[in-house]
């Protein structure tokens, strides 16, 4: 590792870290005890079973936070949410190659120290799968630093030809998909798309490093695609191919698995209508409630699909929405966690809050969401409950 990746990690632990009440748990593992400040407790919420507790990520297998541990503006790598859908494939990274296929002016092959031999830049990024839900405590979230190459270098490198209007991404996993109505089955890689001119934004990273460390296994070592402001299924890990193409890609993560089924006005006319899950749905969570002495402190965080924010409110026992302080870190594409401080009275409560952007567009209820008939995209607003004693 470079002096200059140890220092950028560094860094980023720093932040990362910075809520810790070191010397009590120094000795204890770190995601036993969620970041506490000194003398600082965490509040129940009423709505978790009282024994809730998730563990570490385990090599291989999914993953999802309790998110009562969001405390800092970094998710550390190892509580970061995993999600893969054909297991987690081992890439030699002396074998490993990333190839550049179709409506190109030149088809083009690079290895790991090409890519990481490229000019690089880094954003913050946050996001969640397209299946969060309630029921996880929204715990397939998390916001990182990302680091690696302008995916718009590599394609100018190649060239995309004016009939390329679809980028196909290939991850090196691949699982076997029964044929419905047919004794057959046929083994496909994952695989999303970009229409060309999305894949040509500037803030799309082919990511090398997350928070400064080299690409987890988990987190598709050595090369994944970020598409900020996309839900998490966007972000192709272990890629190894991009491939441009004169149709639209209808693979499975495409054509039929995280597609939304929802009922929409065309033209007058109320019907389903069914699109692949792209961009970040705004959406606001309360996730933590902390007390200091008798000062709670409400946290939460927010997500985007990059368009700048208002502001997000809380309001606690149906009362006036209030607007809570938003972390200076907040970026565009990056998680916004929010505070506010909270001075109850002993019994049970009930805290939601609600996200508004700069077009005056509100965070839905539950009630106003549209009917919906998948279980995608859940950014109804989360009342959560709580006992002060
Ligand atoms: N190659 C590959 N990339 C993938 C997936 C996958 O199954 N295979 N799952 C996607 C989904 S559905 C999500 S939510 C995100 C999760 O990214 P993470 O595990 O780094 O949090 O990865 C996406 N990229
Ligand atoms: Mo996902």
């Amino acid at each position: 590792m470079t002096d200059e990746k140890v220092t950028r990690r560094e860094a980023i632990k720093k932040t990362i870290n910075s809520g810790l009440a070191l010397s009590a748990v120094a000795s204890v593992p770190h995601w036993i005890l969620p970041a506490l400040a000194q003398g600082e407790e965490l509040v129940p919420f009423s709505d978790m079973p009282e024994d809730y507790s998730r563990g570490p990520a385990r090599p291989g297998a999914p993953h999802w936070l309790d998110t009562r541990m969001i405390s800092d503006f970094y998710t550390d790598n190892i509580d970061f949410y995993v999600v893969q859908h054909y297991g987690q494939p081992e890439i030699d990274l002396d074998d490993y190659r990333l190839k550049v296929t179709g409506l190109v002016d030149e088809e083009r092959e690079y290895t790991l120290e090409d890519l990481q031999n490229m000019s690089q830049f880094d954003i913050d990024a946050g996001f969640e799968c397209g299946g969060n839900n309630a029921g996880r405590f929204q715990g397939l979230v998390g916001n990182a630093n990302w680091r690696g190459i302008r995916l718009r270098n590599i394609l100018n490198a190649s060239g995309v030809s004016s009939e390329g209007t679809e980028v196909v991404f290939f991850g090196a996993d691949s699982g076997t998909e029964a044929i419905p109505n047919r004794d057959t089955e046929v083994e496909q890689s994952f695989a999303r798309s970009l229409p060309v001119a999305e894949a040509m934004r500037e803030e799309n990273i082919l990511a090398l490093e997350m928070n400064g460390e080299d690409l987890p296994q988990g987190h598709g070592r050595p090369l994944r695609l970020v598409v900020p402001g996309y839900y998490g299924v966007a972000n192709v890990k272990w890629l190894t191919q991009i491939h441009i193409q004169d149709r639209r890609y209808m693979g499975r993560f495409m054509g039929r698995d995280y597609v939304t089924l929802k009922k929409e006005m065309i033209g007058g006319e109320e019907r389903w209508v069914e699109n692949s899950v792209t961009k970040i749905q705004l959406k606001s969570a309360i996730v933590r409630v902390t007390r200091l002495g008798s000062q709670h402190k409400i946290t939460g965080f927010v997500l985007t699909d990059g368009t700048p924010l208002r502001n997000v409110e809380i309001s606690i026992d149906g009362g006036p929405w209030r607007e809570a302080t938003l972390d200076p870190r907040s970026t565009r594409y990056s998680w916004k966690l929010f505070t506010m401080d909270w001075d109850p009275s002993p019994g049970d409560h009930t805290l939601v809050s609600r996200a508004t952007d700069i077009n005056g567009h509100v965070q839905f209820t539950e009630e106003e969401m549209p009917e919906k008939a998948s279980r995608w995209e859940n950014y109804a607003q989360f009342p959560r409950t709580i006992r002060i004693s």
